[in-house]
């Protein structure tokens, strides 16, 4: 046939040539430059002090949760404030970046769960059953305390003999040492 209409499959071979050159150069491209990212990216990361943290763009830089709708841009390109994220607190942020409080009205920011610091009020990010905190690090010393106040289970050593009772049964004062 192709004897017969040396132009016409001239033409044919031409424009196939030219649609597999095509899907090959889109092929190249995928492979050299990468499937495009897709909109909804998880930016879940955990920061040099062992904290929740949100992914910049850059894919290097984690930034603690707290630093998230801050006002202050901490992302190169100020991403942690985009009003997608901001514009309905607590709800447009994506749920890793919160901890409910035992009072659901209350939420703080997940890098403040297990942090030693009382930032429900009620204790609840340190000693509650959802907050799951691990024991006290070797810096601190466990005890019930006799309030509430900026800690909650674990006291900074720094306060063991300083002459005030801090724990119920004074082992603060007796037993712990600095
Ligand atoms: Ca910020
Ligand atoms: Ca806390």
């Amino acid at each position: 046939m192709c004897i017969l209409c040396t132009r016409r499959c001239i033409c044919v071979s031409a424009i196939a040539l030219l649609i597999v050159g095509i899907i090959a150069i889109i092929i190249a491209l995928v492979v050299t430059v990468g499937i495009p990212p897709s909109t909804s990216v998880n930016r879940l990361c955990i920061t040099t002090n062992n904290q929740t943290g949100f992914l910049c763009d850059n894919r290097e830089a984690c930034i603690p949760a707290s630093q998230v709708c801050d006002q202050r841009r901490n992302c190169a390109n100020g991403e942690d404030e985009q009003e997608s994220l901001c514009g309905d607190l607590p709800n447009s942020l994506p749920g890793y970046l919160i901890f409910y409080c035992s009072n659901p009205k209350f939420w703080i920011y997940a890098d403040k769960r297990c942090n030693g610091m009382n930032d429900c009020g009620d204790c609840s990010d340190e000693t509650g059953t959802w907050a799951s905190c691990p024991a006290c690090g070797p810096q601190w010393w466990r005890c019930t305390l006799v309030v509430f106040h900026d800690y909650c289970a674990c006291i900074p050593r720094s306060f063991c003999r300083d002459g005030v009772q801090h724990c119920s049964d004074w082992s603060d004062e007796y037993i712990c040492s600095r």
